[in-house]
């Protein structure tokens, strides 16, 4: 039996799992995130995939943490394997762990494969969480995309690495999510193929196109797909930090502007940041979550699909 409290930031979901997870015993969390990758991909598809899931639902499983001071730490998941961090399921497990009793507005830390988070809970459903240092590793990347010509980019990390580009094929609204998905897709497997990655050969798994925003008092618009090939519903918090680093890289953005980020179905993030130890930035992106289900699953052991679909 797995006990899960579902909610959804800024229209994208998050399911935290609260009891029945697998153990991972002690350690390091990238060692026991990366056993949760190669050990229990079984466990994974069954909370995120249909019919008990949903492929853009994040899962959260809390886990003792090995840095002093916080309090719980986190591997976040998606249907496609592990994340780094992750924006909107930080807003939603601090959402979550209220909803619980557990926390009180504050200052919280969470402790995450990548490093350690904040998570300022404002108040039931307003969540301000300061990220890990985010930083633009390479400027203006040209790579050639079939169907689509020559694509310019930016390689960023945001807690998961990005490709950013403005050069969208279609325009940004929720009519076009079939043919941006497509679009990403197709430039995800040019970077691949041309050999492009992150620092250390880390693959490029998320592709975030940025142009104007629909709202005056926002600054930008994004759609991003994430490696389970669905878009996020929300701006994507480690994506609007790569954003925001890049922005700071150009000069374009002072440390503690305000940058409002709206997603592809118009939510949206509030962020600032200031300067990081390293040359990068500190984003602070501030969102609303809301609980949506208490839920117990079930996953008999005569049922085909106990593991989800996944096809
Ligand atoms: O909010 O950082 C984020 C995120 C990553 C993938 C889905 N959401």
């Amino acid at each position: 039996m797995i006990r899960v409290i579902d909610s959804h930031t800024e229209g994208e979901p998050t399911r935290v799992v609260i009891a029945g997870g697998p153990d991972l015993g002690s350690g390091p969390l990238a060692d026991r995130a990366r056993r949760l990758n190669e050990d229990h991909g079984d466990f994974c598809a069954a909370l995120l995939r249909e019919p008990r899931g949903v492929v853009a639902m994040v899962g959260a499983l809390l886990v003792p943490p090995a840095a002093p001071g916080c309090e719980t730490g986190v591997i976040y998941f998606n249907a496609a394997g592990n994340l780094g961090m992750c924006g909107h399921a930080t807003i939603g497990l601090a959402v979550t762990l209220a909803h619980l009793g557990r926390i009180t507005v504050g200052n919280h830390r969470f402790e995450t494969p990548v490093g350690v988070v904040e998570a300022d809970l404002v108040d039931a459903n307003t969540v301000t969480v300061v990220n890990v240092e985010s930083y633009r590793f390479r400027k203006d990347v040209a790579v050639e995309v079939p169907g689509l010509g020559t694509v310019t980019g930016d390689i960023a990390w945001g807690g998961n690495w990005f490709f950013l580009t403005g050069d969208n094929p279609v325009p940004l609204t929720p009519d076009c999510t079939a043919p941006l998905t497509e679009a990403a897709l197709a430039i995800r497997r040019a970077l691949h193929a041309a050999g492009m990655t992150g620092r250390d050969g880390a693959p490029i798994d998320h592709v975030e196109f940025n142009g104007p925003p629909d709202g005056r008092d926002a600054q930008g618009r994004n759609f991003v797909l994430c490696p389970d090939d669905a878009y996020d519903r929300s701006p994507c918090g480690t994506g609007t930090s790569a954003k925001v680093a890049c922005l700071a890289a150009d000069g374009k953005l002072a440390p503690g502007a305000p940058w409002v980020q709206e997603s592809i179905i118009g939510s949206r993030y509030s962020l600032t940041y200031r300067p990081g130890a390293t040359g990068g930035v500190i984003a602070s992106i501030t969102g609303r979550a809301f609980v949506t289900a208490e839920a117990t699953l079930l996953r008999a052991p005569s049922d085909p699909y106990r593991n989800g679909i996944s096809a």
